[in-house]
């Protein structure tokens, strides 16, 4: 199964897969209605991408020697939640008919617990079939599918599911490639624990969005924030790791924890004078770098926002009864 959405390829070096990935964003930017389709593309005399797609793999080429099957390469599948950017369906929509070989994935597109299931998706090569919802004004058939109408919310085979961390452990589950907890029974433990201690940085982070400007709210909830954030800096400083998960590649807990991280830039743009930002980073060292290595990879950057779209959008959430969902819709 999971051949049918990998990429046979020639690979004579690293940039020669560079180039095929850049090939694959380009040909896949065009097609992106057309996702059964077929995709022969030629880079270099080394290394040429035989076949794309998942319903209907293109046999033709298979005379050329030496090829190798590419799976899971997170970029790869970059072109299969490209639905990320389509508008948000409000109530009155008809409910879009599923699309085959695909997982119906609930989605609004500013949302930090529907991304970390997105990030899971797709750093496990799971394609997703993704509707954005609008929150104010829920499609009926949402209710069907979570009584609370919230997202992440996922539809599968044998029904509905949400809950963002419980998604995430879903998907990790029934796509078994590319395990993202440790599989040592205290360590998963002791990252789920960590899940727990997210809410130390996210609490604060919405109680100083939601402070409308209230100095001694705002001064509060940094401070609080400040700590939360030192926390997860110790926490991987005793780790010695780049990622909580490792030195190789995020983890369950790196991914869970990475929606908020990719916010917290916005603060500067927000409150430009209430924190020296860059002493912080100095402080919380470990988690700087981490930073700087989850921006590198394949899942985050497939479904990152700037920090100021995000700002834009936390100022139209914060002060519009209407929030600009569809402000990067194509
Ligand atoms: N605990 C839930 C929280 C999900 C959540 O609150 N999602 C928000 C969007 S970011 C939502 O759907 N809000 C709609 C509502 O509360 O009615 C999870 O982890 O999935």
């Amino acid at each position: 199964m999971f051949q049918r959405f990998g990429v046979c390829a020639r690979v004579a070096s690293a940039s020669s897969v560079a180039r095929i990935l850049v090939s694959v964003k380009s040909i896949t930017a065009n097609q992106k209605n057309n996702y059964y389709s077929s995709i022969t593309a030629h880079t270099t005399p080394t290394c040429a991408i035989r076949s794309f797609g998942f319903q209907n793999i293109n046999h033709k080429h298979r005379s050329h020697s030496s090829y190798c099957l590419i799976q899971y390469n997170k970029s790869e599948t970059e072109f299969l939640i490209n639905e990320m950017n389509s508008k948000h369906l409000s109530a009155g929509s008809p409910y879009p008919p599923l699309k085959d070989g695909k997982l119906r994935f609930y989605n609004m597109r500013f949302c930090p617990y529907a991304q970390r299931s997105l990030l899971v998706a797709y750093a496990k090569g799971v394609p997703l079939d993704i509707v954005n919802v609008d929150l104010k004004d829920k499609p009926e058939w949402l209710f069907e599918k979570n009584p609370g109408a919230k997202v992440p919310t996922i539809e599968t085979a044998q029904g509905s599911l949400y809950e963002s961390l419980l998604v995430s452990d879903y998907l990790d589950e029934v796509y078994p490639k590319g395990p993202l907890y440790p599989k040592d029974p205290f360590k998963k433990t002791l990252d789920k624990i960590w899940m727990e201690n997210i809410s130390k940085v996210t609490g604060p982070f919405y109680r100083i969005f939601f402070a409308k400007g209230d100095a001694e709210k705002i001064k509060e909830g940094l401070k609080e924030l400040l700590e939360g954030l030192e926390l997860f800096d110790k926490e991987l400083k005793k780790r010695g790791t780049l990622f909580f998960a490792g030195n190789e590649a995020p983890g369950m807990l790196d991914y869970m924890f990475w929606p908020w991280m990719e916010r917290i830039p916005v603060l500067k743009l927000a409150l430009p004078d209430a924190l020296d930002y860059e002493a912080q980073k100095v402080k919380n060292a470990a988690l700087e770098k981490w930073r700087q290595a989850m921006k590198n990879d394949p899942a985050v950057q497939a479904v990152y926002i700037s920090p100021e779209n995000h700002h834009l959008f936390m100022k139209s959430f914060a002060h519009n009864p209407k929030p600009n969902y569809d402000l990067l819709a194509e």
